[in-house]
């Protein structure tokens, strides 16, 4: 710990929508818990609370009881901000409320309202992490009453993320990173592809289904099943494509498959905020073709790390399968190990904490 460095006391308030562990929150859980990993290497000391249920390895712990919200992605855009009986999320910033004097500094990863109408209420500064898009107007609402009021507060993944909330304050891109070391680098793939994430709408598996059809690639598919009837759909229009679903893997049993991939492909329908899986096929030195929207755009070096392809336009994504060859996949993974390490996360997010104490 450098002298100039001191030592921070941070307070994690994660998702309400499911248990650390549970996949049901996204891309949340893994990012909670590498800037975690990295804040302790660095010497701070955290506490993540979570619901019931929720598993952390090695990082303490608080689980707080409560009914989960509902997905924010799953509401209309002009839907009320709806709170169920006894809520975890308002259980564990009830908790937040009361430990607050013990912190330096709480950092809230829920895409929900609560959060930040508390935020004038409360002692202590709040960090709040946007995880996703725009996607509805009361959020967007007292999002940008936030940054007003308490500027430097508000932090996104990607500079196309932060552009649907259209903020005209200063606000943080913090990018992401992980824990380079837990991917191996593969240098002779397999015939075979990969898609990862939760099954759900705003994904659209379907297109990489329909690109295994057309080329006749096997397509492994991993991450949490959220939603049962789109993914019977797909199975019911796509009877004879190549594809195969391993489920909801760790981090450890998914780079076992994604490594031996030629690609991984990203076909996502809405703005991603940033999308984890694409810097982790890099670390295991495997080329991302993605759509060109949201924050993969920011990650992918178009022909160096792999291919950014027309928004929903599946020849696009068929035609850059064709050129993988010219894609080294040395340079996908020292891609990882410079941009998205837990070294360079955890730089981008102490100077952010540090900058909202310092203010
Ligand atoms: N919905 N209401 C709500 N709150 C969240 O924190 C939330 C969500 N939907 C998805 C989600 N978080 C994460 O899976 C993504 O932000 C990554």
């Amino acid at each position: 710990m450098s002298a100039a460095r001191k030592s921070m006391k941070l307070l994690f308030v994660s998702t309400p929508v499911g248990p650390l562990g549970s996949g049901l929150g996204g891309g949340v859980e893994l990012t909670l818990h590498n800037i975690a990993q990295a804040m302790v290497r660095r010497g701070h000391q955290l506490q993540i609370v979570a619901p019931s249920g929720s598993i952390e390895d090695s990082l303490p712990l608080v689980q707080i009881p409560g009914n989960l919200q509902i997905t924010a992605q799953s509401q209309e855009r002009t839907a009320s901000v709806t709170m169920p009986e006894n809520s975890v999320l308002a259980n564990m910033w009830d908790y937040a409320r009361q430990v607050q004097g013990e912190f330096d500094l709480i950092v809230n990863f829920a895409y929900d309202w609560l959060p930040f109408y508390l935020t004038p209420f409360f002692q202590r500064p709040i960090a709040h992490l946007v995880s996703m898009g725009s996607l509805s107007d009361a959020l967007d609402q007292i999002i940008r009453q936030v940054a007003k009021q308490f500027p430097r507060t508000i932090g996104f993944h990607s500079l196309e993320q932060a552009a649907t909330l259209a903020l005209d304050q200063q606000f943080f891109c913090l990018s992401n990173g992980i824990d380079v070391s837990l991917y191996e680098f593969c240098a002779q793939p397999k015939q075979q592809l990969a898609w990862v994430g939760r099954i759900s709408p705003e994904k659209g598996l379907e297109d990489a289904v329909a690109v295994a059809e057309k080329t006749n690639i096997p397509l492994k598919i991993m991450g949490k099943l959220q939603d049962e009837s789109y993914w019977q759909q797909i199975c019911q229009d796509y009877p004879n494509a190549p594809f195969e679903y391993l489920g909801f893997l760790s981090t450890s049993q998914m780079q076992q498959v994604m490594r031996e991939c030629r690609a991984l492909l990203m076909t996502h329908r809405w703005v991603e905020a940033f999308g984890n899986v694409a810097i982790e096929a890099l670390a295991c030195g495997v080329p991302v073709i993605s759509y060109r929207r949201g924050g993969p755009a920011e990650i992918v070096k178009d022909g160096k790390t792999g291919f950014l392809v027309e928004p929903d336009n599946i020849a696009g994504l068929v035609h850059a399968i064709s050129h993988l060859d010219e894609i080294n996949r040395q340079t996908c993974r020292a891609s990882a190990e410079t941009e998205f390490s837990l070294e360079a996360l955890g730089d981008r997010f102490e100077r952010w904490f540090m900058q909202i104490l310092d203010c």
